[in-house]
């Protein structure tokens, strides 16, 4: 940062407004605050917290666009990872702004939280997750320009690392109306300045089907095809979350036609739902609040739920389809087999929870309870065979649950029967208080049999899983826990799933370990794996997650020797600098050890590369990129439909490494 540039620029246009310079301390003071702690802002400074600044830049257009003063939003990732987003709303408006004595455009890129306030018209909801303000993105960036076509006039102001350039200058006339940012993230900040397509193009895509009519291209101008194209896809959705819905259950068997479908406002509260029940057994539910995935839930989905019992209950025992049964229907059995998309627009949103993702706003949920009730009565009644149908599946997922219940019942007898014994495979560690216990989840016997051979057997306890344990997705609740490797998983960690009738609530207070760690080979089966177990404690052992005892081992991928020198590799870039140090940058002037599997190492290699607290690196899994994981893998895996297997290995890393 060039600090007499800065003082001269103030002092230049500290004429402008008596007010000026203060206020120009307190926005370089704002800036400066989000260089300093760019986590605070945005979440991280890793590949997560780079694509929200595209995010954030987007969702100012997305708000324009929700105004209704914009359909276009032309998102480019250019060669060097500068990105631009255009859009043709209104433009940002670029008079004086009294108060602060710049202008508009000036105050929005450069003071924290100022995007949007002073347009008292125009229909705006504060983001949650994002809501930080294209300051932020301003701050972050070591080049930035705002571009606006506004009232027949081209403007534009650059900056960096937020700090503008010059005074805002015309440089031309224009029909169209709309404002483009380009900007370049600062590479000092971010551990990497390279932004991963899929990523935002999944992004776009779920933008698109959230906010019906709008289009949003995407242009990868990196990768050229043989005519010199840029990288180019189109989302646009017309029917909005119902085509969402079609997605995501693209892979499974739906069981009724069509989806339902409501967009309505309820007390103020603009709600749209789509759902459908497809032939599987799990839950689908995606939730969203200002466009923003509320992976932990909250009112919205509270009222969800509550709507969707009653009304299919009355419904059921009016229609008399109910006498025959044995025993009770409960919350969780009217959720077996469905996907659903549930979408609000809350004014003043409250979030809540670990990751703030979860809705606070207590009237938000009768306004849901209400929307899926009027559209399910509807639907019921237009059309009795697709009613019947989601009844039977109901019956069957009650029944089901009732077998389950007695298998659990039975298995957890025989535990009592063998002593509350632990599963013969795990070799269990001697200490016995949870907070200083570690158990491993290791692939494989051989592996198993390392593992326990190179463990501190005083806090380290070992369970080999065999092969990939049980795809969840796909099976029965009962199949679940009829699998021994994850009856092994329930007994080994000592917590046991709620027995009363009615609860899926895990018990944690017997928890025997407080860092449970999966260790799988370094490959794509492994990754597979991983993303197997994390998508099986999502499921079935969330609160885990939630409390942050579940985590990642990190085997090394290479050995290198060269002559006395041996080191262990993690990445690619570790290996090229090892054989540039030790071997003059020829490849075969060092002995290469390539560890496809945890088993090609030794005990000691696996205790010092991978177990050791001194030397290792464990990374902790969070409930959003196990969220992540178990999104790609329910959206993609429902059945194994071989183009969406090509998908699911060139997104593995994404769907579980970025922890
Ligand atoms: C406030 C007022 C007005 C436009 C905008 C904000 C605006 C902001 C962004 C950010 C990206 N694209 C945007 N487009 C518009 C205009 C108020 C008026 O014209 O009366």
């Amino acid at each position: 940062m060039n600090q007499e540039f800065i003082d001269e620029n103030s002092r230049n246009r500290a004429q402008n407004s008596n007010d000026y310079s203060a206020n120009s301390i307190t926005v370089l003071e704002g800036l400066e605050a989000v260089r300093k702690r760019p986590a605070m802002y945005i979440g991280d400074i890793g590949t997560r917290g780079l694509h929200h600044l595209v995010y954030e830049v987007v969702d100012n257009s997305i708000d324009e666009a929700m105004a209704g003063y914009c359909d276009t939003i032309d998102v480019i990732i250019k060669k060097d990872n500068t990105v631009s987003v255009k859009d043709n709303g209104r433009g940002i408006p670029v008079d004086l702004h009294e108060k602060e004595g710049k202008s508009a455009l000036e105050v929005v890129m450069t003071v924290l939280h100022a995007g949007g306030k002073f347009d008292k018209d125009s229909y705006k909801v504060s983001g949650g997750l994002h809501g930080v303000g294209v300051s932020c993105v301003n701050a972050l960036s070591t080049y930035l320009r705002a571009e606006v076509h506004r009232k027949g006039k081209i403007y534009f102001q650059e900056y960096s690392i937020g700090i503008p350039q010059s005074d805002i200058q015309q440089i031309g006339t224009t029909e169209e109306t709309g404002t483009i940012i380009t900007f370049k993230a600062d590479e000092s900040i971010f551990s990497l300045v390279e932004y991963k397509y899929s990523v935002l193009a999944s992004r776009m895509r779920e933008l698109a089907f959230l906010n019906r009519g709008i289009t949003i291209t995407l242009a990868d101008e990196r990768e050229l095809d043989e005519e010199g194209n840029a990288k180019f896809e189109k989302f646009h959705s017309e029917r909005g979350l119902e085509e969402f819905v079609e997605f995501i259950d693209e892979s499974r068997e739906k069981l009724t036609e069509k989806v339902i479908h409501i967009v309505t406002e309820k007390n103020d509260v603009p709600v749209e739902l789509a759902i459908q029940y497809n032939t599987s057994f799990s839950e689908n539910v995606y939730s969203y609040v200002n466009n923003i995935n509320t992976i932990e839930g909250g009112t919205h989905l509270t009222g969800f739920r509550r709507g969707l019992t009653r009304t299919l209950k009355t419904f059921a025992e009016k229609s008399g389809m109910l006498s025959k049964l044995k025993f009770d229907i409960n919350g969780d059995d009217f959720r077996e087999g469905l996907t659903a998309v549930i979408s609000v627009k809350v004014q003043e949103p409250q979030f809540e929870g670990q990751t703030k993702t979860k809705l606070g706003n207590s009237d938000v949920s009768l306004a849901v309870d209400q929307a899926v009730s009027t559209a399910l009565n509807y639907y019921l009644e237009e059309n009795p065979r697709d009613a019947k149908i989601i009844v039977d599946k109901v019956i069957l997922a009650a029944t089901a649950r009732h077998a389950a219940r007695k298998a659990r019942e039975l298995v957890q007898r025989k535990t009592v029967m063998t002593g509350g014994g632990l599963p013969g495979k795990l070799a269990d560690c001697s200490d016995k208080d949870p907070a200083s216990c570690e158990v491993f989840l290791v692939e494989g016997d051989s592996a198993g049999g390392t593992a326990k051979q190179g463990r501190n057997r005083r806090f380290q306890a070992i369970l080999p899983l065999r092969g990939k344990i049980l795809n969840v997705e796909k099976a029965l609740q009962h199949r679940v826990f009829e699998s021994e490797e994850i009856k092994n998983i329930f007994t080994a960690l000592g917590v046991s799933i709620g027995t009363e009738e009615d609860s899926k609530a895990l018990n944690l207070a017997k928890l025997r370990y407080h860092k449970v760690v999966i260790m799988t080979d370094a490959d794509v089966d492994g990754r597979h794996i991983n993303t197997l177990i994390m998508t099986f404690f999502f499921r079935f052992m969330r609160e885990l997650i939630v409390e942050g005892y579940l985590y990642i081992a990190t085997p090394p991928l290479y050995l290198l020797k060269k002559g006395k020198n041996e080191r262990y590799c993690w990445s690619e870039q570790q290996r090229q600098d090892f054989i540039r140090e030790f071997g003059g940058g020829k490849e075969d002037a060092v002995h290469i050890q390539r560890y496809k599997g945890l088993g090609e190492m030794n005990a000691e290699q696996l205790w010092d590369t991978t177990m050791n607290p001194e030397e290792r690196t464990l990374r902790q899994i969070t409930i959003e990129s196990a969220a992540e994981a178990d999104r790609v893998f329910s959206m993609l895996m429902g059945d194994d439909v071989p183009p969406r297997r090509e998908f699911i290995e060139e997104n593995a890393t994404y769907a579980n490494i970025d922890v």
